[in-house]
């Protein structure tokens, strides 16, 4: 059986080689990727994230499990794929202005494409200009907006608008997403979509999309 607690633990230690090891053999014993997803990486990350806030560990330490957990990922990349299909409608998703986390952006990403929708991952500290002129260059019919900060938050406010300004609200959906969003503030700043995990991300594209 599999035991998640020693790839937090391997996480939290910031051990790559142990965790990629411990992936690999719960891959060959059986356990579905979506659950050392879960229970293993994510639930891992939280406790870096709570070990960031107590001053536990430090940020070169956070980005070392960020690196631990991104290789992890690409593993795990070619069975999260969802099979149910979707038409190759294009997309663009970004972190916005002033926040660089881009693991669970890339996680969104990464299902969107194995959807069958066409992604264009515009990376982190995305400006709003460059939402709009990518919408203009891509013709995409989906944005996804991505936060982790509190205080990036008001970008995403900044991204609809420029977005309205630019004439191009009526030919995208908006969705936004990242652990401190809500679907009381996707309401409030005009999105018309938010979801709180990548799986759930993917399937709402794909309603927007059929
Ligand atoms: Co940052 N950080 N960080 N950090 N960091 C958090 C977010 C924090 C909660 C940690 C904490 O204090 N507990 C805290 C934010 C507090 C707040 O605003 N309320 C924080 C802070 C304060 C900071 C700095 C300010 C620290 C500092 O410098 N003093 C700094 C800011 C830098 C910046 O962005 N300008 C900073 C820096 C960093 C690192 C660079 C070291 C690193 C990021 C590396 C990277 O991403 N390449 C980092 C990390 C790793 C974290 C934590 C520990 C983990 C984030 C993560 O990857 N989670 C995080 C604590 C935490 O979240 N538990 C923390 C795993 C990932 C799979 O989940 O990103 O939530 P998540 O994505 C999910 C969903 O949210 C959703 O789907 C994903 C998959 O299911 N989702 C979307 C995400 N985007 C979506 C878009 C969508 C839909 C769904 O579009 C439609």
């Amino acid at each position: 059986m599999t035991d998640y607690n020693e790839m937090t633990q391997a996480l939290v230690s910031c051990d790559a080689a142990e965790l990629t090891k411990l992936v690999n053999d719960a891959l060959a014993g059986g356990t579905p990727a979506t659950d050392i997803l879960n229970q293993g990486l994510i639930a891992g990350m939280d406790i870096v994230g709570e070990r960031m806030e107590s001053g536990d560990m430090f940020i070169p330490e956070v980005l070392m499990a960020a690196q631990a957990m991104g290789a992890c990922v690409d593993i795990l990349k070619p069975m999260l794929s969802d099979e149910e299909g979707a038409a190759g409608a294009s997309v663009i998703i970004g972190t916005v202005k002033g926040d660089l986390h881009d693991i669970g952006k890339n996680l969104v990403a990464m299902m969107m494409e194995s959807a069958g929708l066409t992604v264009h991952n515009l990376g982190v500290d995305i400006p709003p200009e460059n939402f709009v002129s990518q919408i203009e260059k891509t013709n995409a019919r989906i944005v996804c907006l991505s936060a982790l900060l509190t205080t990036t938050m008001p970008a995403m406010k900044q991204t609809v608008e420029a977005i309205v300004e630019a004439g191009l609200r009526d030919k995208v959906k908006i969705m936004v997403g990242g652990a401190p969003v809500t679907q009381a503030f996707a309401d409030e700043i005009g999105a018309d979509g938010f979801a709180a995990d990548a799986g759930s991300a993917s399937k709402m594209a794909k309603s927007f999309v059929n």
